[in-house]
């Protein structure tokens, strides 16, 4: 059996991958060294070897990839080919609003849409006063914010309509509900589940890896691991400070080119904050994430 044909990947594991081929069977996937490692949402060429089992050839060319830097300062890829960011976050656990800074700016890095969505909303900390006017200021700076409830199946009808044709993937911390947003937005989601990890080998499926799911009216949904520390020393400095869409237009207009908008003499950006144009939450957050890298 020497079959070709050209595939997606649902999930990498390492070396290894989950290929959907497009008579819609799962193959469990050898990348050669040569092209490197496979990643949720790839194109490839792959050839086929067994009814189960195949090798990644080439992977076609990515339209754009989310990405992290490990431990080792190494930049590691988790997506590619994505045409929207969704940031989940909820009362419980505690929104941590810096992570959230963290996946908008790779969101713009990235040059895709970016969504807030609310999720947990039956819980009562969702109404508290101090969290919706955060999520007013993330309007205020047209982030589209949905809301959504699991658990009374509340709000998913405005989310399937943003996800329709497009690659969407939710991230946030671990425990806001990703992956109990897929099971209600991806019908076959156990099937699927199941038939992954019987290709991949992997034993039983956690969300350990990033995972793409099908959506019934087109397009497809990814669901990714809560990740603690996300780090974004791939990016430079000037890609971190433009990832914080409204500190825009005053970045050219500082006195000094290398400018970090601490203390320096004629900073448009701290004089923006001093004049109500941008929250000075947000320039903080910009200098965490400087610091932590
Ligand atoms: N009250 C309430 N609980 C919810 C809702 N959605 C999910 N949960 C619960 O939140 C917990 C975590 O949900 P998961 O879907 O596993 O969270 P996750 O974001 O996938 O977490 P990781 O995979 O660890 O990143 C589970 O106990 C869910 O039952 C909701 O709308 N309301
Ligand atoms: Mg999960
Ligand atoms: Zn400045």
């Amino acid at each position: 059996m020497k079959r070709q044909g050209t595939g997606l990947v649902m999930a990498g594991y390492g070396a290894e991958s989950v290929v959907q081929t497009e008579d819609d069977s799962l193959l469990r996937c050898l990348t050669r060294r040569r092209t490197g490692r496979a990643v949720c949402g790839d194109r490839v060429r792959y050839k086929q070897s067994t009814p189960q089992e195949g090798t990644i050839e080439e992977i076609l060319p990515r339209r754009n990839t989310l990405s992290r830097t490990n431990y080792r300062g190494q930049e590691r890829i988790l997506a590619a080919n994505l045409d929207r960011v969704i940031v989940v976050i909820a009362a419980e656990p505690a929104p941590d609003f810096v992570l959230l800074d963290r996946y908008l700016v790779l969101a713009a890095h990235l040059d895709t849409e970016a969504s807030i969505l609310l999720n947990k909303t039956d819980l009562p900390g969702a109404a508290a006063p101090e969290l919706q006017e955060r999520l007013d200021l993330y309007r205020s700076l047209d982030y589209p914010v949905l809301t959504s409830c699991t658990k009374r199946e509340d709000g998913l009808e405005p989310l399937r309509r943003l996800l329709v044709d497009q690659t969407s993937i939710l991230v946030g911390q671990s425990g806001v509900g990703k992956s109990s947003l897929i099971n209600h937005l991806v019908p076959d989601r156990e099937a699927r589940t199941q038939a992954l990890s019987e290709a991949s080998g992997q034993g039983r499926h956690t969300t350990t890896e990033t995972t793409l799911y099908p959506l019934p009216d087109g397009g497809a949904l990814m669901d990714s691991p809560g990740i603690r520390i996300l780090r974004l020393g791939h990016l430079s400095r000037d890609e971190l400070a433009r990832g914080f869409r409204e500190f825009r237009p005053y970045l050219d207009q500082c006195q000094f080119r290398d400018c970090v908008h601490l203390d320096e003499p004629g900073c448009a950006v701290r004089v923006a904050v001093a004049e109500g144009r941008v929250d000075s939450r947000r320039l903080q957050s910009f200098h965490l994430l400087l610091q932590e890298g």
